[in-house]
This record gives C-alpha cells, structure tokens and sequence, in this order.
C-alpha cells in the first residue's frame, strides 16, 4: 500500500489541468457548506459560489476530504455526499487533516484546513463567508479560530466579508496586526461586519479593482510569509438590520452560553441561531455575501494570471 501523503491528495480532471495550463484556480471550501448553512440551501449555495468563480473565467476548487482521501475539485454529487448527514463529516481545521486521512474519515475543511490544501496543490486565492478569528470571552475560554495563525504562516489570499460578527471584532484585528496578517477592504476602508457591510471598525487598506488586490499579495510575498485578507463588504442594500443583527446577536450568544458549547460547535450553534431568530434572513444574507466573494476571488485569480511575472 502505498502510504504517502501525495496519495491521498486527488485532484479532479479540471483542477489538475488548470493547474499544470497555469489557468486561474480559486479554492472553495466546505465547513460553510456541511456545518455552517442549513440544508437544502447549503448546496444551493455551493452551486452558485461554483458559478461565480466559472462567470469570472477561473475554475473552482472545492476542497473536503471523503473517506480519507483530500479531494480538490469535488464535483456536485461528491459534495451532496459529504453534506449528508449520514456521513456525519467532521470539522478540519488545518491540524485535522493528516489524522483525517490517517483514520480514513470524510471531513468538511475551515478555512484553515482549505488554504492548507491549497497551498500544497499550488493553489493562491480562496473565497469563504467570514473567516474565524477571536471569540467574546476569549480572555477566559481562549476560543480564538485557528483559521488566523494558519493564515499566518499559508501564504493564501483569502476573499471575506471581514470576520463573522459574532466574534470579538476589535480582539481579531490585533490579533491580524501580531499575526502580521495585512487586512486590505476592497473599494472601502470600513471593515466589514459580515452579516453587515461595515463593523465599525476602520482599515488602513483599501484596493480600487482586482488587479490591485493581486499585486498588493504577489508584492506582500516578497516581504513576508502569511497570506492576505481581502475584506469585501456585504452591499448594503444586502445587509441584515443593524437592530435585527444585534438581537440575533444576543440571543445566539445566550443559547451558546447556556448550551455551554465550546470548540468546534461553537460557530455552528451561533450561525443556527441567527438562522432561527431572524426566520433565514442572515441564510440569504450570507448566501450574498459568500457568493458575491467568490466572484471576486475568480476577478483576482484572473488578475494574477496577467501581472505574475
Ligand atoms: N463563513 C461562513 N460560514 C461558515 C464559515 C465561514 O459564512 O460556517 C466557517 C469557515 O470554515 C471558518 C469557520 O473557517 O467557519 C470558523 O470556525 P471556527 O470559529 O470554529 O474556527
Ligand atoms: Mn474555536
């Protein structure tokens, strides 16, 4: 048997062609997916995050690992089986991966299980909704997502509508500014609030189109080794309102301090709760949002195509 690390990393026939031609390529990932999105709109979502990459002219990577075995580029039928419940898919961060295929077990990958395969198939840009970061209380429970300090050291451009609101917004952009993780909004120096187009919270960056945002990371790799935030806002006639945002907010975060959740859960029951409290409203918000990134992600995959020396 043949048990090296490369055997268990399949490529699809797209992907890998793309990838050998130096076609643009965006990674998708699957925790949105499988433990972030309620069914059947979960899909949904996948397919149309898909499309956008397609429309922008870049080909989609979707990443999870099914019966131990990382794929890149699952197709429509692979994600539905991963996304089943029957399969109960884990949660891989970056850490899980190598034990996730040591055991032989279906996962869906965060945002730092994603880049990491990424980066190791050549793989530069990745969309996703939010990405993780610091959680309220954190002084205490220490919940920070492990999605920064992968993001640190996995030189990955990520397209975000900032970081999920549900977090200490404040805590994770100092924790980006010691990761020395940059943080650039695109067309807007607010940062993004996820289910809302801004948090409050102000950035030093900002990029006019896609082209910029690929030379501002192909520039940024000559100096460091840690991937890039590209922080693209929800539009505001999009956004949830700021009164039904904040109530969502706090009832999500009671249930999760009542149910004592902690770990990988956590993100999971607080989406669910804003999914209930406001009736699927910040479902098609995030549907928006994430799709919308996913777009972009393809624009400046293309981009790199062109100013890549
Ligand atoms: N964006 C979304 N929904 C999600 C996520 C991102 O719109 O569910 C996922 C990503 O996979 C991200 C993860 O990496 O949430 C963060 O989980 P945690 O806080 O446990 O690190
Ligand atoms: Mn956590």
């Amino acid at each position: 048997m043949n048990n090296s690390l490369a055997h268990h990393v399949v490529l699809s026939d797209e992907v890998a062609t793309a990838l050998s031609e130096s076609r643009p390529v965006v990674a998708l990932e699957t925790t949105i997916v499988v433990q972030g999105l309620p069914a059947p709109i979960n899909l949904e979502v996948a397919r149309d995050c898909d499309q956008a990459v397609r429309d922008s002219g870049s080909v989609p990577a979707t990443i999870g690992v099914l019966n131990g075995s990382v794929v890149v580029g699952l197709s429509a039928s692979e994600l539905e089986e991963l996304a089943s419940p029957q399969r109960k898919a884990a949660k891989l961060s970056s850490r899980d991966l190598g034990i996730a295929l040591a055991v032989a077990t279906d996962g869906a990958t965060t945002v730092a299980g994603t880049i990491a395969v990424a980066h190791h198939v050549g793989i530069d840009v990745m969309a996703t909704g939010g990405l993780g970061g610091v959680h309220r209380g954190a002084a205490q429970s220490f919940d920070e997502s492990a999605d920064l300090t992968t993001l640190s050291r996995t030189p990955v451009l990520v397209v975000a509508s900032g970081v999920k609101s549900i977090l200490d917004i404040g805590a994770t952009l100092e924790r980006l500014d010691s990761l020395g993780v940059p943080i650039v909004g695109f067309r807007t120096t607010r940062f993004p609030g996820f289910y809302r187009a801004s948090s409050g919270f102000d950035l030093d960056w900002s990029v006019d189109d896609a082209t910029q945002a690929a030379l501002a990371f192909l520039n940024h790799r000559l100096f460091s080794p840690t991937g890039m935030l590209i922080a693209n806002p929800v539009p505001e006639d999009r956004q949830l309102d700021a009164q039904t945002h904040d109530h969502a907010l706090e009832s999500a975060l009671a249930l999760s301090n009542h149910l004592g959740v902690t770990g990988k859960e956590v993100t999971p029951v607080l989406l669910a709760e804003f999914a209930r409290f406001t009736a699927g409203e910040s479902v098609q918000v995030n549907r928006d949002l994430v799709v919308s990134n996913a777009a972009l992600a393809g624009d400046i995959a293309q981009a790199f195509t062109k100013v890549r020396p």
